[in-house]
């Protein structure tokens, strides 16, 4: 990639931030308009009952657990134009190109609606599910309310991504929606990545990075998230076939099965 570019998205100290801290926030890509309509779509999917293949728990049925009823959407892409559009997003390849200094492939998409009293996702490692190799995914995390402590927003561990993937401990089922939990090396804290609409945190896939149940009576803490490897990889775990490059082009890469360094089989 020609040097130019890297600097028309990034300077010379954000790229030694990214490479020294493992993440990145780039302030307001995205405008109010287009994360008011990000929002409203997934909002009326939900309302509709439209959001394919997902299981919509009753209030009853919930029994007091709000993800029941607003479950993550997991790899909307596949079946909705928006979310492909917001995957292949011109600002976000270009952001991505500058971070790995080389193309990206699209491996995953996300929509998390995370309303008041949801559950958090304690501190995990991506690539521990995206088997990323060599190298490792990349995050893109866009906020669509603004995210802090209070409404669970995300925390990242700086300087936690020159670690090895580590395998996870049970975390507590009572305060998260997830199992996993990899806990901070001593000594290195984690720290609250505060968030306005249209913010886009970008983070290394061994970055620690979690959050916290949402405490806030009445604000809601939504998000799109996607994932991405350097198109140098040679293998990506085959739960995230098929892989697109950023014109929407499936690419093909080996298939890491098996044999991660916790065992076990292929995670999402
Ligand atoms: O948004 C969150 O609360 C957690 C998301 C996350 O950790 C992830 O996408 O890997």
């Amino acid at each position: 990639m020609p040097a130019s570019l890297c600097e028309t998205v990034l300077s010379p100290a954000e790229t030694e931030a990214f490479h020294r801290d493992g993440y990145h926030i780039a302030r307001g890509l995205f405008t109010p308009n287009e994360v008011w309509a990000l929002t409203d779509h997934f909002m009326r999917l939900h309302a509709t009952r439209a959001l394919k293949h997902y299981p919509f728990h009753g209030w009853e049925e919930a029994q007091g657990d709000i993800l029941k009823v607003y479950t993550r959407v997991m790899q909307p892409h596949r079946w909705d134009d928006l979310s492909l559009k917001m995957l292949l997003e011109p600002r976000v390849a270009e952001m991505l190109r500058a971070l790995l200094n080389e193309e990206p492939i699209a491996t995953q998409s996300m929509f998390y609606y995370k309303p008041p009293g949801s559950k958090g996702q304690t501190f995990h490692q991506d690539n521990y599910y995206l088997r990323v190799r060599p190298h490792s995914c990349i995050a893109s995390w866009l906020a669509l309310d603004r995210s802090d402590l209070e409404n669970g927003g995300l925390q990242v561990v700086p300087g936690t991504h020159t670690m090895e993937i580590a395998c996870p401990q049970k975390a507590d089922p009572k305060y998260n929606f997830s199992q996993d939990y990899v806990p901070p090396p001593p000594g290195m804290t984690p720290i609250p990545a505060i968030l306005e609409p249209g913010d886009v945190l970008f983070f290394n896939g061994s970055l620690l990075h979690g959050s916290t149940p949402n405490e806030s009576k009445t604000r809601w803490r939504r998000s799109y998230i996607c994932h991405y490897a350097p198109a140098s990889c040679h293998e990506v775990s085959k739960g995230y076939f098929p892989l697109l490059d950023m014109n929407g082009n499936v690419v093909q890469r080996e298939a890491a099965i098996g044999g991660g360094p916790c065992g076990g089989a292929d995670k999402m």
